[in-house]
């Protein structure tokens, strides 16, 4: 049987599933597409129309988006990683959908100012609205890890792997999460995890 093969570099929104991938400890063919000119070209673009990265081939299954390739990837191989009950994977879902819609759009206009953006053209008021605007699910987050380790039943699964690996760029932007104790500490045992290490360690 052919290996599944993920395309995208690790320093991009890859990282979310190739860090997936590890966590299965599967074996598969990392393919280091990056975002320019090459996500853009022919051949990959028939593999992922949208002319992005992450995307994954495996069998006759061609797939884009992060969030889904990390879904798939935990329910088919993950074990442990997907939830057993149909409640816990409904909330699943959940984290895995607000990650990136309520912390990812407010994320990128911090990372586009601070890692894209010249520094005299940069406006810090985004900065200050979209760190502001962030406390908000920061503190739903903050709370739903209030007396637990993991998002979803009692151990490290693919919530946390959605949610955390969305929020990974907080920690190269500097983000300062301390009056998020309990992210904190939640977000410290998601980057301690050794498949994370081996994805950055990726090109
Ligand atoms: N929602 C997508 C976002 C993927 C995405 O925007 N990837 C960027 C790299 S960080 C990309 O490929 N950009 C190239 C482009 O937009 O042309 C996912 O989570 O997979």
């Amino acid at each position: 049987m052919t290996r599944p093969r993920l395309f995208g570099i690790s320093g991009s929104r890859a990282i979310r599933a190739i860090w997936g991938m590890e966590e299965t400890g599967i074996d598969y063919e990392h393919v280091p597409v990056t975002y320019g000119a090459d996500s853009k070209g022919a051949d990959y673009l028939a593999v992922n129309p949208n002319g992005r990265i992450p995307a994954l081939i495996d069998g006759d299954l061609q797939l884009f988006e992060s969030m889904a390739i990390n879904l798939y990837l935990a329910k088919r191989y993950g074990g442990a990683l997907y939830p057993s009950s149909h409640e816990d994977e409904a909330r699943t879902w959940q984290w895995s959908v607000w990650g990136i819609s309520e912390i990812e759009p407010l994320q990128m206009q911090i990372v586009i100012q601070k890692l894209f953006t010249p520094e005299d053209k940069r406006n810090p008021k985004v900065v200050e609205h979209a760190t502001r605007n962030l406390q908000r699910p920061l503190r739903v987050l903050d709370a739903a890890l209030e007396g637990r380790d993991w998002l979803v039943g009692s151990a490290f699964s693919v919530a946390d792997l959605n949610v955390a690996s969305v929020m990974h760029l907080m920690g190269t932007i500097g983000f300062d999460y301390s009056e998020h104790a309990n992210v904190q500490r939640w977000a410290d045992a998601c980057y301690a995890r050794p498949a994370l290490a081996r994805a950055l360690a990726k090109p």
